[in-house]
């Protein structure tokens, strides 16, 4: 899906299916974005990825006919506005816990009335197409500002964050969540009560009319989400694909023991 399309298929309830990248490298992300997902999501919070390789990779995932979506490191607001204008389609915020924050979030990526972004998109109009007219009549739809809920305060204050004008949608972290919810004992995203969460974070995200995302760890976590209505999910790290696709030529070679 190229980036109009994925964000349009988000927001009219359909599902997106996201690979995920936290390794640079422009040859590399475009091959993951020629790859089965739907399109790709970049990491900056983990991995390796700064601002120039992020503006690299999605130019990369653009060139493989997909949109990109970015996460972004802590608060970083203003990456937020600067891979928007190098043409990310989704941006995703990491652990938005207060309505505040989430303002703050919407105000880097929003252009007025909802947010204060400053104009310099060339890069996204360039891949988009989009004159300076259309682009920011359309800018406020066309990206999706996704808060992430991932820790105890933001699940308390998931209503007061779904009711902020501007944002989007909601993407759970299953790994922080888990430590969150464990009081720091235990890394386990598949735990019944984040699980519960998942459940709780869909029904509250249809409430409200807005998009609940996820990063799964497993396909079948995959699946019970976009079943519980999440609309886009990132499924597992390129990392995890080079291992799954190594082991599977090798084992496939050598003798079974
Ligand atoms: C989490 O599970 O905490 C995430 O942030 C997903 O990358
Ligand atoms: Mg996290």
């Amino acid at each position: 899906m190229n980036a109009s399309s994925l964000t349009a298929t988000i927001r009219d309830g359909g599902f997106a299916l996201s690979a995920w990248n936290t390794m640079p490298g422009a040859a590399l992300v475009e091959a993951i974005a020629r790859g089965p997902f739907d399109c790709v999501t970049i990491d900056m919070q983990h991995g390796g990825h700064d601002l120039a390789s992020t503006a690299a990779a999605i130019s990369a995932i653009a060139l493989a006919g997909k949109g990109a979506a970015v996460r972004l490191a802590l608060h970083a607001w203003g990456d937020a506005s600067r891979v928007l204008d190098a043409g990310a389609a989704i941006v995703v915020a990491p652990m938005i816990d207060t309505p505040e924050l989430a303002r703050e979030f919407v105000a880097a990526t929003k252009y007025l009335p909802l947010g204060a972004r400053s104009w310099g998109p060339q890069r996204a109009m360039a891949l988009t197409g989009l004159d300076r007219t259309t682009y920011l009549a359309t800018a406020n739809r066309l990206c999706l500002s996704l808060a992430m809920i991932e820790t105890r305060e933001g699940l308390e204050r998931l209503d007061d964050i779904l009711a902020v004008d501007g944002i989007d949608g909601v993407f759970v972290g299953p790994s922080d969540l888990s430590i969150a919810l464990s009081d720091g004992e235990t890394l386990d995203p598949g735990a019944d009560e984040v699980d519960a969460a998942l459940v709780h974070v869909a029904a509250r995200a249809a409430h409200h009319g807005k998009i609940a995302a996820l990063f799964s760890v497993s396909p079948a976590m995959a699946i019970r989400a976009r079943d519980l209505g999440y609309r886009f999910v990132a499924l597992s790290t390129d990392s995890s694909y080079l291992a799954l696709g190594m082991a599977a030529l090798v084992d496939a070679v050598r003798p079974a023991d």
